[in-house]
């Protein structure tokens, strides 16, 4: 084939934020827009990590991913890369495409390594004509690109001037199999089987078919329209005998049937529905737009995301086999609560505190210093990828329910999802945590609110008082890097009190419109006795100290948060 140089403009704003590029879709859809961006990352790498290479590529299946997989085919063609690994029909979960990275660089002939991949998604966010579109890449172990990476990339987006395209003609996607334009290949895989052979090897399997198959146990697992649709039904029924009406809303579309694709309290409203309605199942989960989000339900009772992780890990060593030979290590984002700090401290286990985002992540596990980690945002996961994996946390807690009923029989009591959680509390005392959006704010009002909160922490000296909580301290935290030693500033202003206490403020990187300021909130109880207390009543007078002191609704004339988990 030949290569055509298509002269192109720059076009402002291509920076990724806390996870990828992600704009409406009508951002995207301008003349090179996308062509652009690719291009700029290519021109980004080192020639060696792509020229001859393999890349892989896919998607949540939302709209425009058709259109963008061909577009990024091109220009890889055109760059050099020797082949491209597909997910049938554009699909590939993000933790897939971090699954399928790993596995082709392992096993495939050393000269032809996976180098890294594309996810064609905006995740959590809405998807449609008039919604969201999002591109994220991933590096050679599988992990989101670092800043160093995505910092060039946006620069080379400001002064790109023409991109490569190979003039061959869009690729069927619908098929697996093979094809080849000159010494350029193209191949069509299946999106699960990867992905699923891995899950085989991390967990027990025969464990969770022993779970799913009891008449006492009912599970429902609602894939919100978006990519686990698509792997669900190979794993949870297929595979591990769970009743094919156990999933819900089981089939990929392009706009998550006008849905909110994101696994929380207020966008999972079915699903939550049923977990707290009359004789609802004993378990229910749910995953975001393009898979590596979870939420964990018992009946009548929510998992926090911050308790989910530290409970993996409390029980990951008796329950799931990959962490039989140990755990290396733990580590939570800065606002996720330090429930999981606790676990660390009783483990006897290094632990870390990163900003948000899952890229912090990768550097820890890839030198061996951290095993599971997790996000207050429904972010669970471990070092078996480098990405966050819903369906992973989903069958940890399968897991941990199965290991504690293998004495039960069928028809006594079963061990349930918030007997663990209420276990855990009596063992390690309860993080009470919560967190509050307030989404597409304006984004003068938001930034004036950030810049009060900043001048606020440089008066702050230890000791000051906030009504009943003496502080601490309080900064913008900034995170040095133990393996490679870079910087992350200006990560989120919090306020740490001297009983635990914890109130952090951030902007949101992941939105498309305005800005998203979000307030976290966190009380650490270890009185047994209150541990029954609903979340936002035991946090209510440091939630109103938060926003008199943030004065948000003076900055930003809301009310009402728009989320509240
Ligand atoms: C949010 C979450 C963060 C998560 C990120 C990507 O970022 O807070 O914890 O890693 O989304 O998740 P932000 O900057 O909007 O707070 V996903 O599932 O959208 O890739
Ligand atoms: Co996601």
């Amino acid at each position: 084939f030949s290569i055509k140089m298509v002269p192109t403009k720059p076009y402002d704003g291509q920076k990724t934020g806390t996870s990828g590029l992600r704009k409406k879709v009508k951002v995207f859809m301008q003349e090179n827009y996308l062509a652009n961006w690719i291009q700029a990352l290519f021109n980004s790498l080192p020639t060696e990590d792509y020229v001859n290479g393999v890349l892989v590529l896919g998607g949540d299946g939302r709209y425009f991913n058709k259109e963008a997989a061909q577009t990024i085919i091109k220009i890889a063609a055109a760059n050099g890369v020797a082949k491209i690994l597909v997910g049938q029909d554009g699909i590939l979960s993000t933790p897939a495409v971090s699954a399928v990275i790993r596995k082709r660089k392992a096993s495939f002939c050393i000269s032809f390594p996976a180098n890294g991949g594309f996810i064609m998604s905006a995740s959590h966010n809405p998807g449609g004509p008039d919604y969201d579109w999002g591109i994220k890449f991933n590096y050679s172990s599988g992990q989101p690109a670092p800043e160093s990476i995505t910092d060039k990339i946006y620069g080379n987006t400001l002064s790109i001037s023409e991109i490569k395209m190979a003039t061959i003609p869009d690729v069927d996607l619908s098929c697996v199999g093979v094809t080849k334009f000159g010494n350029f290949v193209v191949e069509v895989v299946d999106p699960v089987a990867d992905y699923m052979e891995l899950l085989e090897s991390v967990f027990d399997f025969q464990l969770i078919r022993s779970l799913l198959s009891r008449s006492d146990f009912r599970f429902t697992f609602d894939a919100m329209h978006a990519v686990t649709g698509a792997y669900a039904k190979p794993i949870f029924v297929e595979k591990l005998g769970a009743s094919p009406e156990s999933i819900t809303n089981g089939v990929p579309l392009e706009d998550f049937g006008h849905g909110h694709p994101d696994p929380n309290l207020t966008y999972a409203k079915d699903l939550v529905d049923i977990m707290y309605g009359e004789n609802g199942p004993d378990f229910g989960a749910a995953s975001d737009g393009d898979g590596d989000r979870n939420m964990i339900l018992g009946r009548s009772f929510f998992v926090t995301p911050s308790d989910s992780v530290a409970i993996i890990a409390a029980n990951a060593l008796e329950a799931i086999p990959y962490f039989r030979d140990g755990i290396k290590g733990l580590a939570r984002s800065m606002p996720t609560s330090g429930a999981l700090d606790r676990v660390a401290e009783k483990l006897k286990l290094p632990f870390f505190e990163v900003p948000t985002g899952w890229k912090f992540f990768g550097n820890l596990m890839d030198s061996g210093k951290l095993s599971i980690c997790g996000e207050e945002s429904f972010g669970t996961g471990s070092d078996h990828i480098r990405e966050k994996d819903g369906i992973w946390a989903v069958l940890a807690w399968m897991s941990i329910i199965a290991y504690r009923n293998k004495e039960t029989k069928s028809g006594e009591r079963l061990v349930s999802v918030s007997d663990v959680v209420k276990e855990y509390w009596a063992t390690y005392g309860r993080n009470f945590f919560s967190r509050y959006d307030y989404e597409e704010c304006e984004s003068e009002g938001a930034n004036k609110m950030v810049d009060h909160l900043r001048d606020l922490i440089s008066k702050s000296r230890e000791g000051d008082r906030y009504g009943e909580y003496v502080l601490r301290f309080a900064d913008d935290f900034s995170y040095t890097d133990p393996v490679d030693g870079s910087v992350a500033s200006k990560q989120g202003v919090h306020f740490v009190f001297t009983d635990g206490s914890r109130i952090i403020f951030r902007l949101s990187g992941t939105g498309s419109a305005g800005a998203t300021i979000r307030v976290y909130i966190e009380q650490f109880e270890p009185d047994a006795s209150k541990h029954d207390l609903d979340a936002q009543i035991a946090l209510k007078p440091l939630i109103d100290l938060a926003l008199s002191i943030s004065k948000l609704k003076d900055f930003t004339g809301r009310e009402k948060p728009t989320v509240i988990t």
